[in-house]
């Protein structure tokens, strides 16, 4: 199976060499796009000379910090439309996601899952230095989203994924509206109502060593806010259409 991975990155600057090739050595037929914002700490010059080494690596350059959800449109679009690959993978740089899996979630996809989520909260995943409050509010923010979405995946916020190609295409990410890892939960929602086979998979997340978090409370309100929001129009949706077929 042809594979690419979609990799944002601000900011990024101590880890993006090593996490290039990490990945290369996990899995060296999977090219890679890294989508940089213009990381003011020269994150997509390190970027460009690892890519011009190691070879099969774009660096996408935005002009400035345009939020999560962006860069994952831009990314997912730009391989798609390339019709290059069947597997497209999201992953951070910043080492949470275990470059060693990569194999595992192609072979997945190439077994029949149209999404493959690294999930924390299935039997076996998990979070592994995360201070006491931002495992809470992980936690309970996906369950949550399970209950008012109705999705069955335990973690819908989680960016380590592999979608089969056409299935992402399918639900027409470049048209999803969150800008935080809202968006990740926008694609679960989307894919469900597609009736996509979701299978999660253990993951130990793993918190960053090196460099800045990006996570901050405008990005939680939103997804909040968003969750709440899908969920009272899903149930007005299913209360008006049972209402029409009376
Ligand atoms: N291009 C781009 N990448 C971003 C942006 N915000 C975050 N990222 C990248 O997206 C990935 C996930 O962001 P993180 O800062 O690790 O956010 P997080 O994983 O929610 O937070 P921590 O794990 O606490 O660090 C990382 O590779 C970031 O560099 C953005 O606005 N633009
Ligand atoms: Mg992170």
């Amino acid at each position: 199976m042809r594979s690419v991975i979609v990799v944002p990155t601000y900011n990024e600057g101590e880890n993006i060499e090593p996490f290039l090739r990490a990945v290369r050595k996990a899995a060296p037929s999977t090219d890679v796009l890294v989508v940089d914002d213009n990381s003011p700490d020269g994150t997509g010059a390190l970027a460009d000379s690892v890519a011009n080494e190691l070879g099969r690596i774009e660096v996408l350059h935005r002009p400035g910090k345009q939020g999560l959800g962006s860069a994952y449109r831009e990314g997912f679009s730009r391989v798609l439309a390339s019709d290059q690959y069947d597997v497209v993978i999201s992953m951070d740089a910043d080492f949470s996601h275990d470059p060693e899996q990569l194999s595992q979630f192609i072979q997945l996809v190439a077994d029949g899952a149209d999404v493959v989520i690294g999930s924390r909260y299935v039997p076996g995943g998990g979070t592994t230095d995360w201070p006491v409050h931002r495992q809470l509010l992980s936690k309970w923010g996906n369950a949550y989203t399970r209950t008012v979405l109705g999705v069955s995946a335990r973690d819908c916020t989680s960016g380590y994924r592999a979608y089969r190609a056409t299935s992402l295409a399918a639900i027409d990410p470049a048209t999803a509206t969150a800008e935080g890892y809202a968006f990740l939960t926008e694609l679960v929602r989307r894919l469900t109502r597609d009736g996509a086979t979701v299978v999660e998979t253990p993951i130990i997340f793993r918190d960053r060593t090196r460099g800045k978090s990006k996570m901050s409370g405008r990005i939680i309100a939103e997804s909040m806010m968003l969750v709440s929001a899908w969920g009272m129009l899903d149930r007005w949706r299913r209360l008006t259409a049972r209402r029409s077929t009376r």
